[in-house]
């Protein structure tokens, strides 16, 4: 499998740590960026036609978009199906975390890139989508371990944990929200747990 990806880039790393547990080796090129935008080749645009990171390559399969590649990853090579189960209600409860991880929580992942990388974009409606992701994900754990199914993690949790783990990075108020710092630390204690740069704390918690 060929990864295109950036070391950086949150929702590249969801793809990097789904196959970091699932123990997948993978080749990988790295787009590089400036100001908030992919510096890519126009043949790149035929993989990914939005221009965007992360897009894989699976032997001549291409798939691009995280949300896409981590149910495609999970399907095809998590025999146990764990990370995304196959019965239709316990799919959709993991499907749904997806959702909110491109909805709400990309709040935090604009917050980030607007302050630390330049993206354009309203800060204040970022910000307030953030919280509200904080706000409904401190629901969900108070009482439960993971987001879906509460009896094991699923590439719903994979999908909103990266901008979570790094919203202190940039001004939201983690420690006003223990459910989500205690979730935090359980997905950082699973085996096979690889930190995106700027989460390296994590490992020594
Ligand atoms: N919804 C997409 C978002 C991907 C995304 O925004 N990727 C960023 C890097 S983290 C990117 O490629 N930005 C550069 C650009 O949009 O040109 C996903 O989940 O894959």
């Amino acid at each position: 499998m060929l990864l295109y990806h950036r070391p950086t880039s949150g929702h590249s790393y969801k793809v990097r740590l789904l196959l970091s547990f699932l123990g997948i080796d993978y080749d990988e090129r790295i787009v590089k960026a400036a100001a908030g935008k992919n510096i890519v080749d126009p043949a790149y645009y035929d993989l990914n036609p939005r221009g965007q990171i992360p897009t894989i390559d699976d032997n001549g399969h291409v798939v691009w978009g995280s949300t896409a590649i981590l149910a495609y990853i999970a399907a095809r090579y998590d025999a146990a199906r764990t990370w995304l189960p196959a019965s239709p209600e316990k799919m959709a409860a993991v499907m749904q975390w997806m959702e909110l991880a491109q909805n709400e929580v990309n709040g935090l992942f604009l917050s980030r890139a607007i302050q630390l990388f330049g993206y354009p974009g309203d800060l204040t409606s970022a910000q307030r989508a953030g919280n509200r992701a904080l706000d409904i994900l401190e629901r969900r754990l108070t009482g439960c371990r993971w987001l879906a199914a509460g009896d094991g993690p699923s590439i719903g949790d994979i999908a909103c944990f990266p901008y979570v783990a790094l919203a202190s990075d940039n001004g939201f108020d983690l420690a006003a929200r223990p459910a989500v710092c205690g979730w935090i630390d359980r997905i950082a204690s699973l085996k096979g747990f690889a930190p995106m740069p700027g989460m390296e704390s994590l490992l020594s918690s």
